[in-house]
C-alpha cells in the first residue's frame, strides 16, 4: 500500500487533537520545560497525575543544553546524580564529590522519560496569564509563541488545572504575573530578582525556595531564587534537579490530601 499524504495529515491532526483535548485540564500544570520542570513533572506523572507541560521554546531542556559557557557538559553533586542515575543517566565521578553528565543525554534524557511517564508536552506554547478565582490560580492562558513573536492580535485560550509549577528559571514569569494583583505569600510579597553567582549558596537555596508562594502556584528551580532573591549558581545541576523532585514531592502530596 502507498503512502497517501491526507492520511499522514490526519493521524498528526487526530493525536494532537487527543492530547490537547486531555491536556487542557490536569492534575498539574508544568511551566517551562528546563531540568527542574521536567523532574517535577516525570515524577508527578510517575505518582499517576495528569501532567501538562508547557515550553515556549521548541525544545525542551531550557539551560541543560548549552552546558557553561557552550561547553556541553553539566555538573552535579551526590544529589543530582541520584536522581539522574534514578532516570537512567549516566553520570561519571570529577574529584571528590563533583560528577559530570554530557548535557545532550541529561536533555534528552530528562524528556524521554517524563514523555514516558505521561506527561503531555505542549511545545512552542507561551503562559501568557494565569485564571484567578477567589484568590487561587486555577489555570493558565496560552498561546502558541508564533503569535507574540509575529505581533499577532489573536486571543489567548485557557487551561485548568489543580496545581500550577512555575519553572520558568531566571525569569519567574508566572509569579511575575500575579506580582502587583494578588497578595503573594514571599517576605516582601514583591519579586526580590536573584542574587550574583554564588554556587555553594545557591544550591543550598534553592531547594528552602521550593514552595507555594500563592495559593495553586508553586515554585521551582532558578525561578524559586529569583522569586526570594537567593544566589544565581552558574552551570551546576543538582539543586534544579533535587527542586524539581521536591516541588513534585510537595504537590504530589496536596494532591493526595485532595486539595486544590
Ligand atoms: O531556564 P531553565 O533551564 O530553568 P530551570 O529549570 O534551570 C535553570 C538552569 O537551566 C540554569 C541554571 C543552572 O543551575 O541556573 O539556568 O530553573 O528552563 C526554563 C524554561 O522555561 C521556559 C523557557 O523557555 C525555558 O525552557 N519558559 C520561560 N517562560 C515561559 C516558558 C513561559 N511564559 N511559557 C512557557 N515556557
Amino acid at each position: 500500500m502507498g503512502l497517501e499524504e491526507l492520511s499522514i495529515t490526519q493521524a498528526i491532526l487526530d493525536r494532537f487533537w487527543e492530547k490537547l483535548k486531555e491536556g487542557i485540564s490536569s492534575d498539574v500544570a508544568v511551566v517551562g520545560g528546563g531540568p527542574a520542570g521536567l523532574v517535577a513533572s516525570y515524577y508527578l506523572a510517575k505518582d499517576g497525575w495528569k501532567v501538562s507541560l508547557f515550553e515556549r521554546r521548541l525544545s525542551l531542556g531550557g539551560g541543560i543544553w548549552g552546558g557553561g559557557m557552550m561547553f556541553n557538559e553539566i555538573v552535579v553533586q551526590e544529589g543530582g546524580r541520584e536522581v539522574l542515575e534514578e532516570l537512567g543517566i549516566r553520570t561519571f565521578p570529577y574529584g571528590e564529590g563533583y560528577w559530570t553528565a554530557d548535557a545532550v543525554e541529561v536533555a534528552s534524557g530528562l524528556c524521554h522519560q517524563a514523555v514516558r511517564a505521561g506527561v503531555r508536552v505542549f511545545n512552542l506554547v507561551r503562559v501568557e496569564d494565569v485564571v484567578v478565582r477567589q484568590d487561587r490560580v486555577i489555570g493558565l492562558v496560552i498561546n502558541w509563541t508564533a503569535v507574540g513573536m509575529a505581533s499577532l492580535h489573536i486571543d489567548p485560550l485557557t487551561t485548568r488545572s489543580r496545581y500550577v509549577l512555575d519553572a520558568t528559571g531566571h525569569e519567574a514569569e508566572v509569579v511575575r504575573l500575579l506580582e502587583g494583583r494578588v497578595e503573594l505569600s514571599l517576605p516582601s510579597g514583591k519579586v526580590k530578582g536573584e542574587a550574583p553567582l554564588w554556587s555553594e549558596r545557591g544550591e543550598a537555596a534553592v531547594l528552602e525556595n521550593t514552595r507555594e508562594v500563592y495559593p495553586g502556584v508553586f515554585v521551582a528551580g532558578m525561578a524559586a531564587n529569583a522569586v526570594f532573591g537567593s544566589h544565581r549558581m552558574g552551570p551546576i545541576f543538582g539543586g534544579m534537579l533535587l527542586s524539581g523532585r521536591r516541588a513534585a514531592e510537595l504537590i504530589s502530596g496536596r494532591l493526595r490530601d485532595g486539595e486544590g
